[in-house]
């Protein structure tokens, strides 16, 4: 793994949660971006060379909405950045890892994506991501 790429904080309201962000790191997001495949809408923010994705559920069944609903608002998952999205899944789950898909998927800010079940990492979700080239 390259580099922590992001990390994703959960919210209820992208809005307003946008204008808070805003205020903090003094910039606003440089790009939203509605990831259908997901059920969120997404906004990114840089600070330095780190990124922040913020995260609202388009709807109930979203993996946001459901987390919310649990845990609150608050950090949803750390994404890293890999060079080869397959390697790092085949390396993983020969690992014992759980993957949550079997292939990447398309997420959001041009990324192939893939996550690791929480369970098996001490509850933090784990997103690798790799650059679409
Ligand atoms: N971090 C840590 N723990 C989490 C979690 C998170 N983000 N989301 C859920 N959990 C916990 C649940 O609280 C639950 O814990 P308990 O068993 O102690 O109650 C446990 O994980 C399993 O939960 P579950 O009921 O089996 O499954 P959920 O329906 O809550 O789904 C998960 C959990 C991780 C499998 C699901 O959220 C998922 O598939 N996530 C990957 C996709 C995703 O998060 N997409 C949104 C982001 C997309 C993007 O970045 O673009």
């Amino acid at each position: 793994m390259k580099k922590i790429e992001h990390i994703g904080i959960a919210v209820r309201d992208i809005e307003q949660s946008n204008a808070l962000f805003a205020k903090i790191f003094g910039e606003p997001a440089y790009k939203t971006e509605k990831v259908e495949s997901e059920n969120v809408s997404t906004s990114f923010f840089k600070v330095g060379e780190n990124k922040i994705e913020l995260l609202q559920a388009t709807n109930p069944d979203s993996a946001i909405a459901k987390f919310i609903e649990k845990k609150g608002e608050g950090i949803h998952h750390i994404a890293f950045d890999v060079e080869d999205i397959y390697g790092e899944m085949k390396r993983l789950k020969s690992e014992g890892f759980i993957l949550l898909s079997e292939e990447p998927k398309r997420g959001a800010d041009n990324k192939l994506i893939c996550f690791l079940h929480p369970k098996g990492t001490n509850g933090v979700l784990i997103e690798l991501c790799q650059e679409i080239r």
